[in-house]
């Protein structure tokens, strides 16, 4: 080194280690942006009207059933990824982006063909997973109670047939899909299982409890064994949640 010594050199590495950090911000390449005359800015990404729901809970607090690492990755990257497309399948179209995302999934045979796949898909996947979520706790009840059990009993005969009934169809699923307690207009309770992220909506049932046996789900804790995440996740499932929904949608 002629010249310059070798502390000098480091610093100015370092120097040009941080300028360059500091030149990939978001706050940097907006500054940057703004500062050119002329310059034409990245026409802005969709962001509404649908917008990912935080965790109801740490992302640990369903452990050791479901892992953290698997909620935080499910969570901040499938389902935003789901809300994201939806969004951008909305974009620009006022009558579709005053909607619910659950009136997109009923209504959806009424809506223009070129974005039914999209609500189908997308829509499906973000409705599907706020329930999700939603359907489990640390500490909430782990059995039904007052009319969804009595309910359960009648069309199964006891809770614990109803488990194995929807545990077995949770299993069931071939490749990617949901298991789902529902409630159907017609005939009550029943346990279906759907593919994809196909919502009981689309076919007028409402979804009471859905477990999400994608291997996205769960194959960083349990690999291959969808059987061991399926009786594991039944242990955390919040049925004081389950039995809130089912009394709002027996009402009608
Ligand atoms: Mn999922």
């Amino acid at each position: 080194m002629t010249g310059i010594s070798r502390r000098d050199a480091l610093k100015t590495l370092a120097l040009a280690g941080a300028s360059l950090a500091f030149a990939g911000t978001p706050e940097a390449l907006a500054q940057k942006a703004a500062a050119k005359p002329g310059a034409v800015a990245a026409p802005p990404q969709p962001t509404g009207p649908f917008t990912l729901p935080p965790l109801p809970y740490a992302a640990d607090a369903l452990e050791p059933h479901i892992d953290a690492q698997t909620m935080t990755i499910h969570h901040d990257k499938h389902h935003a990824s789901y809300v994201a497309n939806l969004n951008k399948a909305v974009a620009g179209r006022p009558e579709l982006e005053k909607q619910s995302v659950e009136a997109l999934l009923t209504g959806i045979s009424k809506l223009p063909d070129d974005v039914q796949k999209a609500v189908r898909n997308h829509g499906g996947g973000h409705a599907n997973h706020s329930l999700f979520w939603t359907s489990f706790s640390k500490g909430g009840a782990r059995a039904p109670s007052a009319e969804l059990a009595k309910a359960i009993d009648a069309k199964w005969g006891s809770f614990p047939s109803f488990q194995e009934r929807f545990n077995a169809t949770a299993l069931g699923v071939f490749g990617s899909g949901w298991a789902w307690l529902v409630l159907d207009p017609k005939s009550g309770l029943d346990v279906i299982g759907s593919s994809n992220q196909d919502s009981p909506l689309m076919s007028g049932q409402t979804p009471l409890l859905g477990l999400d046996v994608w291997e996205h789900a769960y194959y960083l804790k349990y690999q291959n064994r969808r059987a061991e995440y399926v009786a594991a996740a039944a242990e955390a499932v919040d049925w004081d949640a389950i039995t809130q929904r089912y009394v709002v949608a027996a009402k009608g």
